[in-house]
C-alpha cells in the first residue's frame, strides 16, 4: 500500500514514521510512504501557502494553488487513480470501521489541514475529510499519523501476528481483557501490597481462562464503553455472560 502525506511539517511526519511497525514495514517495502513538503508546490519566492480569510476574520487559511499541484504531481507518479483524504475537524470520525474501508484502497493521500483550515475549493479535489476526535489540534499531521498507523495495520505482514489483528477485541467491538506478565507476585501496590497474578492464568485450563477473558472483556466493556455493547459482535457464550452480568444484582 502506499501513503502520499502533504504537510508544511514533513520533519514531523518523516521523524514519527522513523520508529515501530510501521517503519519496519517501511524498511520491507510492504509500505510506501511518501512525503511531500507544501512548500516545494509553491511559485512564488517567499514559498508562500497561506492567506487571510476573505471576509475577515482571524487565523489564516491555506492557499488553494499549491494543494492543487501538489495533488496534480501526485497523481502522475502512478497509474491507477488515489483516494484523496483531508485531515480536518469537519471530517467522518475515524472509526476501525474507517480503518478497514481504508485499509483496501491500493493508495492514499493524506492532505494535512493547517490554521484555520484550507480554502473550500480544496475540497473539489478531496474524496473524504477524515477527523480523529472531537477535541482541538494545532493542524493535521498528528491525525494523519494516526490514519496511516491504523490503516497500515490492516495491511497483510504490516503487522507480525496476523492472528493479533484479527483478534483484536476492538475488531470485535469489545474492550480487551486484563493482561499480566511474570513475576506472579509484585510488591508496588498502595500501602505496600503484593499484587498478584489471577490464579485462572496460570491454572493451565485453557478453556477455563478463555472463559474469564470474555467475561473480563464483557465486564470492562458494560463498565466503561456500554456504547460499543450495542454494535459488538457477541458470540452465543458472550451474550449468556452478558446477560448474567447485567442481571447480578450483588455487583459492584
Ligand atoms: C473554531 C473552529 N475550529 C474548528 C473546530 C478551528 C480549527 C481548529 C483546529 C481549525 C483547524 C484546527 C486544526 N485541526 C485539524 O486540522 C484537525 C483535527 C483536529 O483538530 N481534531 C481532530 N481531528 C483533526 S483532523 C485535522
Amino acid at each position: 500500500m502506499r501513503f502520499d502525506v502533504v504537510t508544511i511539517f514533513p520533519a514531523m511526519i518523516q521523524q514519527a514514521l522513523g520508529a515501530g511497525i510501521v517503519s519496519r514495514a517501511i524498511e520491507r517495502k510492504t509500505l510506501n510512504v511518501v512525503v511531500h513538503d507544501l512548500r516545494d508546490f509553491t511559485t512564488d519566492k517567499h514559498r508562500v501557502v497561506d492567506d487571510m480569510p476573505y471576509g475577515g476574520g482571524p487565523g489564516m487559511v491555506l492557499k488553494p494553488e499549491p494543494l492543487f499541484r501538489a495533488l496534480d504531481a501526485i497523481e502522475q507518479l502512478e497509474e491507477s487513480r488515489p483516494t484523496v483524504l483531508l485531515t480536518s475537524p469537519q471530517g467522518t470520525l475515524l472509526t476501525q470501521r474507517v480503518v478497514e474501508r481504508l485499509g483496501r484502497q491500493p493508495r492514499l493521500v493524506l492532505l494535512c489541514g493547517r490554521y484555520e483550515g484550507v480554502d473550500e475549493r480544496v475540497r473539489s479535489r478531496v474524496d473524504e475529510e477524515i477527523s480523529i476526535g472531537d477535541y482541538v489540534l494545532s493542524g493535521g499531521e498528528l491525525p494523519a499519523l494516526v490514519i496511516i498507523d491504523a490503516v497500515a495495520r490492516m495491511v497483510p505482514g504490516v503487522v507480525g501476528d496476523e492472528q493479533s489483528v484479527a483478534e483484536d477485541s476492538f475488531g470485535r467491538g469489545l474492550l480487551d481483557f486484563p493482561h499480566y506478565t511474570r513475576p506472579a507476585e509484585v510488591a508496588g501496590g498502595t500501602e505496600g501490597q503484593t499484587l498478584r497474578v489471577p490464579d485462572v492464568l496460570m491454572s493451565g485450563n485453557h478453556a477455563e481462562i478463555r472463559r474469564w477473558r470474555k467475561r473480563e472483556a464483557l465486564a470492562r466493556t458494560l463498565a466503561r464503553r456500554p456504547d460499543l455493547l450495542a454494535t459488538a459482535e457477541l458470540d452465543d457464550d458472550e451474550r449468556k455472560l452478558l446477560r448474567e452480568l447485567t442481571t447480578r444484582r450483588d455487583s459492584q
